[in-house]
Protein backbone atom coordinates (compact mmCIF):
# COMPACT_ATOMS: atom_id res chain seq x y z
CA UNK A 1 0.00 0.00 0.00
CA UNK A 2 1.43 3.49 -0.97
CA UNK A 3 0.78 6.53 1.22
CA UNK A 4 1.25 9.45 -0.81
CA UNK A 5 2.33 11.58 2.30
CA UNK A 6 4.72 9.07 3.39
CA UNK A 7 6.47 8.18 0.79
CA UNK A 8 10.03 9.41 -0.04
CA UNK A 9 8.70 12.04 -2.12
CA UNK A 10 5.92 13.09 -0.13
CA UNK A 11 5.48 15.90 1.56
CA UNK A 12 6.27 14.60 5.09
CA UNK A 13 9.56 13.43 3.45
CA UNK A 14 11.82 14.65 6.31
CA UNK A 15 8.98 13.62 8.95
CA UNK A 16 9.05 9.93 7.48
CA UNK A 17 12.55 10.06 7.60
CA UNK A 18 13.00 10.70 11.94
CA UNK A 19 10.72 7.73 12.34
CA UNK A 20 7.55 10.02 12.44
CA UNK A 21 6.48 7.96 9.08
CA UNK A 22 4.57 4.91 11.43
CA UNK A 23 3.12 7.19 13.22
CA UNK A 24 1.05 8.39 10.38
CA UNK A 25 0.97 5.18 8.82
CA UNK A 26 -1.06 4.59 12.34
CA UNK A 27 -3.18 7.54 11.67
CA UNK A 28 -4.40 6.49 8.49
CA UNK A 29 -5.10 3.33 9.36
CA UNK A 30 -7.00 4.51 12.54
CA UNK A 31 -8.96 6.55 10.32
CA UNK A 32 -9.76 3.80 7.87
CA UNK A 33 -11.60 2.65 11.04
CA UNK A 34 -13.66 5.58 11.60
CA UNK A 35 -17.87 4.93 11.48
CA UNK A 36 -19.24 7.62 10.19
CA UNK A 37 -22.45 8.76 8.84
CA UNK A 38 -25.87 9.82 8.71
CA UNK A 39 -28.80 8.46 11.17
CA UNK A 40 -31.97 10.64 10.65
CA UNK A 41 -34.99 10.28 12.82
CA UNK A 42 -38.67 9.87 11.48
CA UNK A 43 -42.45 9.36 12.87
CA UNK A 44 -45.72 10.67 13.42
CA UNK A 45 -45.96 14.09 15.25
CA UNK A 46 -45.34 13.63 19.15
CA UNK A 47 -43.71 10.48 19.23
CA UNK A 48 -40.47 11.53 20.48
CA UNK A 49 -37.87 12.78 17.69
CA UNK A 50 -37.13 15.90 19.29
CA UNK A 51 -36.95 14.37 23.29
CA UNK A 52 -34.47 11.51 21.82
CA UNK A 53 -32.25 13.59 19.34
CA UNK A 54 -31.60 16.14 22.58
CA UNK A 55 -31.13 13.07 24.56
CA UNK A 56 -28.74 11.22 22.43
CA UNK A 57 -26.86 14.52 22.09
CA UNK A 58 -26.85 15.77 25.92
CA UNK A 59 -27.67 19.24 24.48
CA UNK A 60 -30.58 20.81 23.98
CA UNK A 61 -31.18 21.16 19.90
CA UNK A 62 -34.86 20.18 19.20
CA UNK A 63 -38.16 22.30 21.10
CA UNK A 64 -40.19 20.04 22.43
CA UNK A 65 -43.87 20.15 23.74
CA UNK A 66 -47.17 17.74 24.40
CA UNK A 67 -48.96 19.62 21.79
CA UNK A 68 -48.30 18.06 18.03
CA UNK A 69 -46.15 19.28 14.88
CA UNK A 70 -43.71 21.42 17.27
CA UNK A 71 -41.08 20.55 14.86
CA UNK A 72 -41.14 22.44 11.35
CA UNK A 73 -37.18 22.13 10.33
CA UNK A 74 -34.48 19.66 9.74
CA UNK A 75 -32.33 19.99 12.85
CA UNK A 76 -28.80 18.26 12.54
CA UNK A 77 -26.95 17.21 15.56
CA UNK A 78 -23.21 16.01 15.32
CA UNK A 79 -21.94 13.69 17.21
CA UNK A 80 -18.24 13.32 17.46
CA UNK A 81 -16.56 10.46 19.66
CA UNK A 82 -13.84 8.34 20.36
CA UNK A 83 -14.04 6.62 16.49
CA UNK A 84 -16.49 8.37 15.23
CA UNK A 85 -19.54 10.64 14.14
CA UNK A 86 -23.42 10.46 13.81
CA UNK A 87 -24.78 13.48 12.18
CA UNK A 88 -28.55 13.29 13.56
CA UNK A 89 -31.37 14.23 12.04
CA UNK A 90 -34.59 15.47 13.86
CA UNK A 91 -37.53 15.70 11.50
CA UNK A 92 -40.90 17.45 11.46
CA UNK A 93 -43.76 14.26 12.03
CA UNK A 94 -45.15 12.90 9.09
CA UNK A 95 -48.71 14.19 8.20
CA UNK A 96 -51.11 14.83 5.43
CA UNK A 97 -49.85 18.24 4.29
CA UNK A 98 -53.24 20.72 4.42
CA UNK A 99 -51.12 24.34 3.31
CA UNK A 100 -48.04 24.83 2.44
CA UNK A 101 -45.86 25.20 5.22
CA UNK A 102 -47.41 21.85 5.29
CA UNK A 103 -45.82 20.70 2.42
CA UNK A 104 -42.49 22.28 3.08
CA UNK A 105 -42.05 20.73 6.45
CA UNK A 106 -42.64 17.21 4.25
CA UNK A 107 -40.15 18.39 1.48
CA UNK A 108 -37.76 18.46 4.46
CA UNK A 109 -38.83 14.75 4.98
CA UNK A 110 -38.22 13.29 1.71
CA UNK A 111 -35.12 15.02 1.85
CA UNK A 112 -33.79 13.17 4.95
CA UNK A 113 -35.43 10.07 3.97
CA UNK A 114 -32.77 10.11 0.69
CA UNK A 115 -29.73 11.32 2.37
CA UNK A 116 -30.28 8.71 5.43
CA UNK A 117 -27.68 5.67 6.04
CA UNK A 118 -29.58 4.81 9.02
CA UNK A 119 -33.33 5.27 9.79
CA UNK A 120 -34.36 4.97 13.43
CA UNK A 121 -38.49 5.11 12.98
CA UNK A 122 -40.01 6.58 16.13
CA UNK A 123 -43.45 5.66 17.39
CA UNK A 124 -45.37 6.71 20.46
CA UNK A 125 -45.78 3.14 22.20
CA UNK A 126 -49.02 3.59 22.82
CA UNK A 127 -50.18 4.11 19.45
CA UNK A 128 -51.57 1.92 16.57
CA UNK A 129 -48.78 -0.48 15.30
CA UNK A 130 -50.40 -1.11 12.16
CA UNK A 131 -51.04 2.45 11.36
CA UNK A 132 -47.38 3.69 11.94
CA UNK A 133 -45.71 0.62 9.70
CA UNK A 134 -48.00 1.85 7.12
CA UNK A 135 -46.38 5.00 7.52
CA UNK A 136 -42.26 3.73 7.62
CA UNK A 137 -43.45 1.82 4.67
CA UNK A 138 -44.53 4.40 2.94
CA UNK A 139 -41.40 6.27 3.21
CA UNK A 140 -39.94 3.88 0.92
CA UNK A 141 -35.99 3.83 2.28
CA UNK A 142 -33.16 3.01 0.82
CA UNK A 143 -30.95 2.57 4.29
CA UNK A 144 -32.02 0.10 6.89
CA UNK A 145 -33.84 0.77 10.13
CA UNK A 146 -34.10 0.65 13.72
CA UNK A 147 -37.92 0.48 15.05
CA UNK A 148 -37.85 2.77 18.37
CA UNK A 149 -41.15 1.78 20.76
CA UNK A 150 -40.74 4.61 22.33
CA UNK A 151 -42.41 5.77 25.92
CA UNK A 152 -42.01 2.56 27.48
CA UNK A 153 -42.06 3.96 30.94
CA UNK A 154 -46.10 3.95 29.88
CA UNK A 155 -45.95 0.60 28.66
CA UNK A 156 -46.33 -2.60 30.16
CA UNK A 157 -43.56 -5.25 28.94
CA UNK A 158 -45.75 -7.61 27.54
CA UNK A 159 -46.76 -5.30 25.11
CA UNK A 160 -43.31 -3.83 24.24
CA UNK A 161 -42.31 -7.27 23.25
CA UNK A 162 -45.56 -7.81 21.47
CA UNK A 163 -44.85 -4.84 19.04
CA UNK A 164 -41.02 -5.51 18.57
CA UNK A 165 -42.18 -9.11 17.15
CA UNK A 166 -44.75 -7.30 15.12
CA UNK A 167 -41.86 -4.98 13.61
CA UNK A 168 -38.80 -7.36 13.34
CA UNK A 169 -41.05 -8.89 10.38
CA UNK A 170 -41.04 -5.93 8.53
CA UNK A 171 -38.64 -6.02 5.23
CA UNK A 172 -36.90 -2.19 6.76
CA UNK A 173 -36.95 -3.30 10.45
CA UNK A 174 -32.94 -4.57 11.56
CA UNK A 175 -34.26 -4.41 14.98
CA UNK A 176 -36.78 -3.11 16.87
CA UNK A 177 -36.88 -2.34 20.69
CA UNK A 178 -38.41 -0.23 23.82
CA UNK A 179 -37.11 2.80 24.28
CA UNK A 180 -37.77 6.17 26.39
CA UNK A 181 -36.42 9.11 25.27
CA UNK A 182 -37.28 11.20 27.99
CA UNK A 183 -35.99 8.85 30.87
CA UNK A 184 -32.83 7.70 28.28
CA UNK A 185 -33.93 4.18 29.12
CA UNK A 186 -32.23 2.25 26.19
CA UNK A 187 -30.76 4.32 24.84
CA UNK A 188 -26.87 3.40 25.48
CA UNK A 189 -28.15 -0.01 23.44
CA UNK A 190 -29.48 2.37 20.84
CA UNK A 191 -26.10 4.56 20.31
CA UNK A 192 -24.04 0.71 20.47
CA UNK A 193 -26.38 -0.39 17.71
CA UNK A 194 -26.51 2.74 15.48
CA UNK A 195 -22.31 2.54 15.83
CA UNK A 196 -22.22 -0.80 14.37
CA UNK A 197 -24.16 0.12 11.47
CA UNK A 198 -22.90 3.09 10.31
CA UNK A 199 -20.42 2.85 7.29
CA UNK A 200 -16.70 3.25 7.91
CA UNK A 201 -15.52 6.68 6.65
CA UNK A 202 -14.29 9.89 7.41
CA UNK A 203 -16.14 12.81 9.47
CA UNK A 204 -17.76 14.93 7.47
CA UNK A 205 -17.78 17.81 10.36
CA UNK A 206 -15.00 19.35 12.56
CA UNK A 207 -15.14 17.58 15.76
CA UNK A 208 -15.82 20.44 17.84
CA UNK A 209 -19.05 21.39 15.76
CA UNK A 210 -22.31 20.21 16.93
CA UNK A 211 -25.20 21.66 15.00
CA UNK A 212 -24.92 23.15 11.33
CA UNK A 213 -27.81 25.75 12.47
CA UNK A 214 -26.46 29.14 13.33
CA UNK A 215 -27.11 30.31 17.20
CA UNK A 216 -29.91 32.50 16.01
CA UNK A 217 -32.55 30.09 14.61
CA UNK A 218 -32.17 28.68 17.89
CA UNK A 219 -32.95 31.67 19.89
CA UNK A 220 -35.92 31.76 17.35
CA UNK A 221 -36.86 28.53 18.32
CA UNK A 222 -36.86 28.52 21.85
CA UNK A 223 -39.89 31.71 21.25
CA UNK A 224 -41.48 29.87 19.37
CA UNK A 225 -41.27 26.46 22.04
CA UNK A 226 -42.51 29.21 24.64
CA UNK A 227 -45.55 29.86 21.95
CA UNK A 228 -46.66 26.27 22.21
CA UNK A 229 -46.42 26.01 25.72
CA UNK A 230 -48.35 29.56 26.84
CA UNK A 231 -50.66 29.37 24.35
CA UNK A 232 -53.56 27.56 23.24
CA UNK A 233 -55.45 26.29 20.34
CA UNK A 234 -54.56 27.33 17.24
CA UNK A 235 -52.55 30.14 18.32
CA UNK A 236 -48.86 27.94 17.66
CA UNK A 237 -50.04 26.57 14.62
CA UNK A 238 -50.61 30.23 13.39
CA UNK A 239 -47.36 31.31 14.35
CA UNK A 240 -43.67 31.87 13.79
CA UNK A 241 -40.62 33.78 14.70
CA UNK A 242 -38.29 35.60 12.68
CA UNK A 243 -35.31 36.84 14.29
CA UNK A 244 -34.36 40.49 12.92
CA UNK A 245 -31.54 40.95 14.99
CA UNK A 246 -29.22 39.09 16.86
CA UNK A 247 -25.94 41.17 18.22
CA UNK A 248 -23.18 40.22 20.39
CA UNK A 249 -22.57 43.55 22.73
CA UNK A 250 -19.91 43.22 25.40
CA UNK A 251 -22.12 42.61 28.14
CA UNK A 252 -24.84 40.86 26.74
CA UNK A 253 -26.46 39.48 23.40
CA UNK A 254 -29.42 41.97 22.11
CA UNK A 255 -32.21 40.31 20.43
CA UNK A 256 -34.77 41.22 18.08
CA UNK A 257 -37.67 39.17 16.61
CA UNK A 258 -41.10 39.05 15.21
CA UNK A 259 -43.37 36.76 16.14
CA UNK A 260 -46.28 36.43 12.80
CA UNK A 261 -49.60 35.84 13.29
CA UNK A 262 -52.53 35.20 10.39
CA UNK A 263 -55.53 37.34 12.29
CA UNK A 264 -55.72 40.68 14.85
CA UNK A 265 -57.27 38.77 16.82
CA UNK A 266 -54.50 36.42 17.36
CA UNK A 267 -52.48 39.65 17.89
CA UNK A 268 -54.87 40.70 20.83
CA UNK A 269 -54.41 36.93 22.20
CA UNK A 270 -50.10 36.91 22.12
CA UNK A 271 -50.25 40.30 23.73
CA UNK A 272 -52.97 39.30 26.44
CA UNK A 273 -54.32 41.83 28.72
CA UNK A 274 -52.57 44.91 28.81
CA UNK A 275 -49.40 42.73 27.38
CA UNK A 276 -49.43 40.69 30.13
CA UNK A 277 -49.31 37.29 28.29
CA UNK A 278 -46.32 39.40 26.28
CA UNK A 279 -43.95 39.79 28.64
CA UNK A 280 -44.24 36.41 30.53
CA UNK A 281 -43.22 34.84 26.74
CA UNK A 282 -40.55 37.41 27.00
CA UNK A 283 -39.73 37.02 29.95
CA UNK A 284 -39.54 33.17 29.88
CA UNK A 285 -37.79 32.68 26.76
CA UNK A 286 -35.30 35.61 27.25
CA UNK A 287 -34.20 32.95 30.32
CA UNK A 288 -34.17 30.39 28.12
CA UNK A 289 -31.67 31.52 25.61
CA UNK A 290 -29.65 33.11 28.13
CA UNK A 291 -28.97 29.12 29.58
CA UNK A 292 -28.03 28.13 25.16
CA UNK A 293 -26.07 30.64 25.18
CA UNK A 294 -24.48 31.30 28.52
CA UNK A 295 -25.02 34.81 27.93
CA UNK A 296 -27.42 37.82 29.03
CA UNK A 297 -29.64 38.54 26.75
CA UNK A 298 -31.95 41.52 26.08
CA UNK A 299 -34.82 40.16 23.82
CA UNK A 300 -37.46 42.23 22.25
CA UNK A 301 -40.39 41.04 20.84
CA UNK A 302 -42.99 42.66 18.63
CA UNK A 303 -46.23 40.86 17.02
CA UNK A 304 -46.65 41.15 13.35
CA UNK A 305 -49.97 40.27 10.99
CA UNK A 306 -48.95 38.27 8.12
CA UNK A 307 -52.37 37.06 6.49
CA UNK A 308 -52.17 33.55 4.99
CA UNK A 309 -48.48 33.47 5.83
CA UNK A 310 -48.84 29.78 5.49
CA UNK A 311 -49.19 29.68 2.39
CA UNK A 312 -47.82 32.35 0.84
CA UNK A 313 -44.12 30.91 -0.64
CA UNK A 314 -42.52 34.53 -0.23
CA UNK A 315 -43.30 34.74 3.36
CA UNK A 316 -42.49 31.04 3.91
CA UNK A 317 -39.25 31.77 2.19
CA UNK A 318 -38.55 34.66 4.36
CA UNK A 319 -39.07 33.23 7.48
CA UNK A 320 -36.80 30.13 6.58
CA UNK A 321 -39.15 27.77 5.72
N1 LIG B 1 -43.59 9.51 29.02
C1 LIG B 1 -42.78 9.82 28.01
N2 LIG B 1 -43.00 10.95 27.31
C2 LIG B 1 -42.15 11.23 26.28
C3 LIG B 1 -41.08 10.39 25.94
N3 LIG B 1 -40.43 10.92 24.88
C4 LIG B 1 -41.08 12.07 24.60
N4 LIG B 1 -42.11 12.27 25.43
C5 LIG B 1 -43.06 13.40 25.45
O1 LIG B 1 -43.80 13.39 24.23
C6 LIG B 1 -44.13 14.72 23.84
C7 LIG B 1 -43.69 14.95 22.41
O2 LIG B 1 -42.28 14.93 22.35
P1 LIG B 1 -41.47 15.57 21.13
O3 LIG B 1 -40.05 15.18 21.30
O4 LIG B 1 -41.78 17.01 20.97
O5 LIG B 1 -42.13 14.77 19.91
P2 LIG B 1 -41.81 14.91 18.33
O6 LIG B 1 -41.89 13.55 17.75
O7 LIG B 1 -40.54 15.65 18.13
O8 LIG B 1 -43.05 15.77 17.86
P3 LIG B 1 -43.18 16.69 16.53
O9 LIG B 1 -42.06 17.68 16.53
O10 LIG B 1 -44.51 17.34 16.69
O11 LIG B 1 -43.17 15.78 15.35
C8 LIG B 1 -43.44 15.64 24.84
O12 LIG B 1 -44.40 16.03 25.81
C9 LIG B 1 -42.36 14.76 25.46
O13 LIG B 1 -42.00 15.11 26.77
C10 LIG B 1 -40.86 9.19 26.71
O14 LIG B 1 -39.96 8.40 26.52
N5 LIG B 1 -41.76 8.97 27.72
MG1 LIG C 1 -40.18 17.44 17.20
Amino acid sequence: MKFPWAGPSGPCKTFAREGCGYWLVIIYLCSRFMKSGFVNIFGKPNAGKSTLLNALMGEKLAIVSHKVQTTRHRIRGILSGDGFQVIFSDTPGIIEPRYLLHEKMMDTVKHSVSDSDLALLMMDGRDDPGENDKLFSSLHLKSGALVLINKCDRIPAEEILARKIFFENKKYCIEAFGISALKNLQTDHLMERIIQLLPEGEPFFDGEEMTDRPVKFFAGELIREKIFSLYEDEIPYHSTVLVQEYKEKENLTRIQADIIVQRETQKGILLGEGGRMIKKLGTEARKDIEAFIGRKVFLELFVKVRPRWRDNEMHLREYGY
